[in-house]
């Protein structure tokens, strides 16, 4: 029996909150998915509680700095207290009504915590982007997904107002900045103002969340719709056991608000678990800053991309005494062997490495206890069924390259995305015979270890960021130097590797001097689109590699570049 986030309590008939204990057996499939759950009242409400009756350390919720001497620590009650005001800001002077799709694009400053929650206890759903998003990449987002509100800083206004005449779904602008801005109403002053009482919503399990643009080889990105349970629920085990987190530890899991990753680290697995997380606002990555920040602090836990190890490892980090972090975790992209021994080596930590998707989580991983062999992401992660498969569906024996899949049981399992939105093909496309398919090739050893191997398609994954080429080349395109353009992968020692374009030149540029042009190319992408994007090598070429119908070779190129030909 099941109402409202709680169990009937099998011996004491009376209902029963959720229990950790609860979200484990339900990731475990010993326990079927309540009726209705969210993730603030049913979780952080708790903790609250359990704050108050001394359950759980004097630890904060939350944790920001700045690097400039702001600090900001909240407790879950204050959290709790905070995301209400906010949430009746959405509510009230925004208008916004339960299942309204909300853009959020904030760097990582404490209100983007309040807001995710806030959007949590009114049932809005939430759609982080990254403070990279240039005006026509957020055009996209918001046509194409009917946004109602944008909730933005101030450097985002600029391209948010080039683009709003064509947004007819659009009514809210919401800044938060202690600047105003005409058109836009003013997230801290109807803070101020805002009353703490509010009554969060009764949360369907499988209503929608948040949705996450993810890009593919071909078209713009998808929208991956996550569920109250896919991400409140379903990183459980994972904070648990690959993060191996206890409400006592503090988590820094650095990565930009856009990405899941953020939503992971730093939301669901660290907050199931009434850990603490650490943020630094940190505009500009350098690494003084990040390995001061692990001097200063006590952080226990540290959750980065490899490309961000692999800048560390470039310095000389004996010199360096973490006050207490004890355990390391990396994803996005596959780590290579020597940093990991090179990074314990001068630290004495071990690097555990996780290997997952946006559309669904944290797959494979190196678990503490567990024999790390370095190279491979690990073994796969309760309670997912992760398999080798070949075109056809069949799984492969150990050993065989093939597809990494997941085994999907009779119905799509709840830790999963809910869909593309808008685009069930995309979605159908995502499942072969009895899997779901990443879209990644690797190989499993004998001892049930997995391998990366590479993208089977053309998407290209550069320090942690996963980039289409279309989305390149539509850029480049726009160029009046370029007449054709095709973008691969190309090697990296540190960013794993780079967006690499092949360009042909119009007949007025092929005299421009070279270099010169290059870099107004560069300009021009990180101009257009989100500059992580931008292609860091770029070669002028006479023609493209093409099939016989004029299809663009890419993997011709990529290959070339990877030395495979
Ligand atoms: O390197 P460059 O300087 O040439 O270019 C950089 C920036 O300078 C430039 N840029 C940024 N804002 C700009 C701008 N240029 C002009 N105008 C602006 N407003 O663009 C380039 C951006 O590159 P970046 O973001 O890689 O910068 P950076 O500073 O090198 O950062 C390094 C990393 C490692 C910190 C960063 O790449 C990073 O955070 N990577 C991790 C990404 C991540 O979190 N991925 C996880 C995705 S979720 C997932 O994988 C699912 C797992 C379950």
């Amino acid at each position: 029996a099941k109402l409202t986030g709680r169990y009937l309590h099998k011996d004491h008939q009376f209902w029963a909150p959720l229990t950790l204990a609860d979200f484990d057996a339900i990731n475990r499939c010993e326990k079927s998915l309540p009726k209705n759950f969210n993730f603030a009242g049913d979780v952080l409400d708790q903790w609250s509680q359990k704050e108050k009756t001394g359950e759980r350390p004097a630890n904060p919720a939350l944790w920001w700095v700045n690097g400039r001497g702001d600090e900001v620590k909240w407790s879950f009650e204050e959290l709790g207290s905070l995301s209400r005001k906010a949430a009746n800001v959405l509510t009230k002077p925004c208008g916004l009504k339960r299942g309204d799709r909300v853009a959020v694009i904030l760097p990582r400053i404490p209100e983007w915590w309040l807001v995710n929650v806030a959007c949590m206890r009114t049932g809005l759903v939430f759609m982080p982007g990254t403070t990279q998003l240039r005006a026509k990449d957020i055009l996209y987002r918001l046509q194409a997904s009917k946004a109602k509100c944008i909730v933005a800083s101030e450097e985002v206004v600029p391209a948010v107002e080039s683009i709003v005449s064509e947004c007819p779904d659009l009514k809210t602008k919401l800044l938060v900045s202690p600047c105003s801005q005409n058109g836009w109403l003013s997230f801290q002053e109807l803070f101020q103002s805002a009353s703490a009482e509010h009554s969060c919503v009764e949360t369907g399990s499988q209503e929608p969340m948040a949705i996450y643009f993810t890009s593919g080889t071909t078209g713009s990105p998808k929208m991956a719709q996550h569920s109250q349970s896919s991400l409140g629920i379903g990183y459980t085990l994972c904070g648990r056991y690959w993060l191996d987190l206890k409400s006592s530890d503090i988590i820094w899991s650095m990565s930009d608000t856009g990405w899941i990753k953020a939503a992971i680290g730093s939301v669901f697995s660290s907050w199931l678990q009434g850990a603490c997380v650490f943020v630094h606002r940190m505009a500009q990555f350098d690494t003084d800053t990040f390995l001061d920040t692990l001097t200063t602090y006590p952080i226990t836990t540290l959750c980065s991309a490899p490309t961000v190890y692999r800048m560390l490892v470039q310095k000389d980090l004996k010199r360096y005494k973490f006050k207490k972090l004890r355990h390391c975790l990396t994803g996005g992209e596959p780590l290579n062997p020597e940093v990991l021994e090179q990074w314990k080596a001068q630290t004495g930590l071990e690097l555990y490495e996780g290997y997952g998707q946006t559309e669904v989580g944290i797959i494979c991983a190196n678990q503490k206890g567990q024999e790390i062999k370095p190279g491979s992401m690990g073994k796969a992660v309760l309670p997912y069924n992760v398999q080798i498969i070949d075109e056809n569906g069949n799984i492969l024996p150990p050993g065989k390259e093939g597809e990494i899949a997941l085994r999907l049981k009779s119905t799509w399992p709840f830790c999963f995305f809910s869909e593309y939105v808008d685009n069930p093909q995309k979605t159908a496309a995502t499942v072969r015979g009895d899997f779901y398919v990443t879209g990644d090739r690797g190989v499993m050893d004998s001892d049930g270890y997995f391998w990366f191997v590479g993208r089977a398609d053309d998407v290209i994954i550069s320090s942690g960021y996963r980039i289409g080429p279309f989305e390149v080349e539509n850029a480049l395109i726009e160029h009046p130097a370029v007449v054709e353009s095709a973008v691969v992968s190309s090697p990296d020692p540190i960013r794993g590797e780079v967006v690499k374009a092949f360009v042909v030149l119009s007949a007025s540029f092929k005299s421009s001097n070279p270099e010169k042009l290059i870099l107004e190319l560069q300009d021009h992408v990180k101009k257009s689109t989100a500059p992580y994007k931008y292609p860091r090598k770029v070669e002028f070429v006479p023609e493209l590699p093409k099939t016989i119908t004029g299809k663009i070779k890419r993997n011709v190129l990529r290959d070339h570049e990877w030395g495979q030909t």
